[in-house]
């Protein structure tokens, strides 16, 4: 039972992550990808979008009864945003940790909602809470043919 066995054994997870209108505007795009790029993350799908309400709203359904949701909507569709799909061990949780605290004033230094938002309306980036909704969200925002598979030059100096 040889370890490298062990570890191709370990799930591979994909998360769908988003820079949001505000995180376009502001000229953060490169910032964003770049978190994930140097973390080690395998990028499969990125896309500039305009983004229609009934996919906002889709995308946002656990939230609908909350008295934000309108205002949420009208964020999301407001500008481009950029969507994008990660695969890895661990890419889930990882991408919640390196994105922080849905509250950005909460949010830890070194995260992306820690160095770059201040506000809960305005946090610049969405990243899926679970592996199943990381499956679904990625099927929501990308098509059949937009996601590439490949294998990353770089991959035997991240995995032992
Ligand atoms: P998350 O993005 O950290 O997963 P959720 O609770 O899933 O946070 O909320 C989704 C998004 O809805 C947040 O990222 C934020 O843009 C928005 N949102 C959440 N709570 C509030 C609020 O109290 N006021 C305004 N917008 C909110
Ligand atoms: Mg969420």
């Amino acid at each position: 039972f040889l370890p490298h066995l062990v570890a191709s054994m370990e799930q591979v997870d994909e998360t769908y992550i988003m820079v949001k209108p505000d995180g376009v505007q502001r000229g953060l795009v490169g910032e964003i990808i770049s978190r994930f790029e140097k973390k080690g993350f395998k990028l499969t799908g990125l896309k500039l979008f305009q983004c229609p309400k009934e996919l906002a709203e889709e995308h946002y359904k656990d939230l609908k009864a909350k008295p934000f949701f309108p205002g949420l909507i009208d964020y999301i569709t407001s500008g481009p945003v950029v969507c994008m799909a990660w695969e890895g061990v661990g890419v889930v949780a990882s991408a919640r940790k390196l994105i922080g605290s849905t509250d950005p004033l909460k949010a830890e230094p070194g995260t992306i909602r820690g160095d770059l938002a201040v506000q809960t309306g305005r946090n610049v980036v969405h990243g899926s809470d679970s592996p199943e909704n990381g499956k679904r969200e990625i099927g929501l925002w990308f098509k059949e043919g937009e996601l590439c598979q490949w294998t990353p030059a770089q991959a035997p100096w991240l995995r032992e």
